[in-house]
């Protein structure tokens, strides 16, 4: 039987990618996302290649996570992979200028949405003695930038809960891995500044960022190793992004 992946964010960028990928690899697909007609669509173009069982899922909603889980039909029952990718980033203001809603809806997404998938679907993997997460952290989670703030925290997160994951899963077959990518092109700025295209647009302007299936070749690489290896983090960065030195603010 071909394996099973539940994709969060499944409606747009790097989810969107990894669920056309995966359904080329004959992959069968759990797709979740709040737009539902964008998730109609998708399994309406996969559906011909793979069953796809769509699910519109606001990942912040514990008792809507736990319910899609324990509803899964049969024949979608036994995850093999749950890609945590639902996420966002708002705003890029200093922290004292921040919308604490903002920071509000980061954590309940990145942090809680993720908590929530994983928690629902890891008893099984262990159960079963196999499977894989895979989050998707960021390089905002290990390298702070201004206006950074509560974003990178949440990335930050994501990163220590990963490896916490490999440390309690020690002793089974399943597998936890943290994809951190940098500068991407997907709707994600579009969303950072709430529909100002652009704001967003001026982001990727004379630069090559990465695509969204550049991130869904490193996802799938990292699902197909072999079954004794484990990626614990991989760090990915367009050729046109790198670090900055340490900034000095000079009296005068
Ligand atoms: P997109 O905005 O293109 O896609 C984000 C996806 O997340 C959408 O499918 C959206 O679906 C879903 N989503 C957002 N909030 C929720 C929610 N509450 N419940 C369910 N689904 C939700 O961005 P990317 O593809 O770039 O982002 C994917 C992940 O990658 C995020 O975690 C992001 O932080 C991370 N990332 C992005 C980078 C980049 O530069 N693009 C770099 C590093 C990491 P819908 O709106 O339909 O619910
Ligand atoms: C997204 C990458 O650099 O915009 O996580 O924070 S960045």
């Amino acid at each position: 039987m071909s394996k099973i992946a539940f994709i969060t964010g499944a409606t747009a960028g790097f989810g969107a990618a990894s669920a056309r990928l995966f359904a080329a690899n004959g992959w069968r697909l759990i797709l979740c996302g709040r737009r539902q007609e964008r998730l109609e669509a998708l399994r309406a173009e996969l559906s011909s290649r793979v069953s796809v069982h769509a699910i519109p899922l606001d990942v912040r909603d514990e008792a809507a996570v736990n319910a899609a889980v324990t509803g899964l039909p049969a024949e979608f029952a036994e995850v093999d992979l749950l890609l945590n990718n639902a996420g966002l980033a708002l705003g890029l203001e200093p922290a004292h200028r921040c919308d604490m809603e903002d920071w509000q809806r980061m954590v309940d997404t990145n942090i809680k949405g993720l908590m929530y998938c994983t928690r629902a679907i890891l008893p099984g993997m262990v159960d079963r003695n196999r499977g894989h997460v895979v989050n998707i952290g960021s390089v905002a989670g290990t390298y702070p930038y201004p206006g950074g703030n509560a974003y990178g925290a949440t990335k930050a997160f994501v990163k220590q809960f990963t490896l916490n994951l490999r440390a309690d899963l020690l002793g089974t077959q399943v597998r936890a891995t943290n994809i951190e990518p940098g500068l991407a092109e997907t709707e994600f700025s579009l969303v950072r500044f709430k529909g100002n295209g652009d704001k967003a647009a001026k982001i990727y302007e004379s630069v090559e960022p990465l695509r969204a299936e550049d991130i869904a070749e490193i996802v799938y690489w990292a699902a197909t190793r072999p079954a004794h290896v484990n990626l614990n983090s991989i760090e990915v960065m367009p050729v046109c992004q790198a670090f900055s030195p340490f900034s000095i603010h000079r009296a005068n």
